[in-house]
């Protein structure tokens, strides 16, 4: 069960955000009324969001997952791959958020990076992505600190999307949904696996929150596999941040 989320509500400047896509820049206003929705379905699966102020002068702020893991047992603040988006992890109203909420935060130091979208937790287990955002040296600090808590990791080699969860996300109960390179992946085979075809790969990125699962606006095919196996699904547009490469997990710290 998941009983905190942490969000931060979009920058002005969201337009400027990375992106690899050629759909436009978001809109700014319509970016803060999807980010309303989010959290209303955040608030609808039962957990307790914090929403931190917006940082203009950080365009891909509103993507929180990308400058924190929260486990069980620490929240482990990371060290962006991005330039433009590594002074994220060091705002101090997320360090006071966590504060509230862990007695442990760990860090990720120079010369490792790691953003925390590559990080898919399964239980205890930790596969870490590495992309162009997360090193080597990042992701053996990560499972250095995760394994200093009773806890473990294992490295995933990725090469055609972002960040691992922008192809892959862990709906409990030992489902998988998985998308394009993921599909045939090893580390995965004793996942019940859930394919999504690839004219909906956006769709992959959806997440589990306490027996809801949200699932972005206009992905039919991935909503109906995920209502076959029983789970009341969340419809949420994020047109907006998928402009810059954002989905549902990117949104949000869930622990
Ligand atoms: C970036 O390129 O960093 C942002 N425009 C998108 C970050 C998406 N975050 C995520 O997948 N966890």
């Amino acid at each position: 069960m998941f009983k905190n989320v942490i969000v931060r509500v979009p920058s002005k400047n969201i337009s400027e955000g990375i992106t690899s896509v050629d759909e436009g820049k978001p809109i700014y206003e319509k970016a803060l009324v999807q980010h309303e929705n989010y959290v209303s379905a955040l608030t609808k699966a039962g957990v307790n969001v914090t929403v931190l102020e917006p940082k203009d002068d950080f365009p891909d702020s509103c993507f929180v997952e990308d400058v924190a893991l929260c486990t069980s047992k620490c929240a482990i603040i990371t060290r962006p791959g991005a330039l433009s988006r590594q002074e994220e992890a060091n705002l101090p109203d997320m360090l006071e958020a966590l504060t509230q909420f862990y007695d442990t935060i760990e860090y990720i130091t120079e010369p490792g990076t790691v953003e925390a979208g590559d990080i898919m937790m399964v239980g205890d287990h930790f596969y870490i992505g590495l992309s162009e955002r997360t090193n080597i040296d990042g992701a053996n600090q990560m499972i250095a600190i995760l394994e200093k808590h009773g806890l473990s990791g294992e490295v995933v080699e990725l090469s055609e999307v972002l960040h691992l969860k922008t192809g892959l996300s862990y709906l409990e109960n030992n489902h998988l949904l998985v998308s394009g390179e993921f599909k045939t992946a090893p580390q995965f085979e004793a996942f019940n696996k859930i394919a999504i075809d690839d004219d909906e790969a956006y769709g992959a990125n959806c997440i589990w929150v306490n027996d809801y699962v949200l699932v972005p606006k206009g992905y039919p095919k991935v909503q109906q596999k995920i209502e076959a196996l029983g789970y009341n699904v969340i419809v949420v547009d994020t047109s907006e941040f998928r402009k810059i490469d954002g989905g549902l997990s990117c949104l949000s710290l869930r622990f």
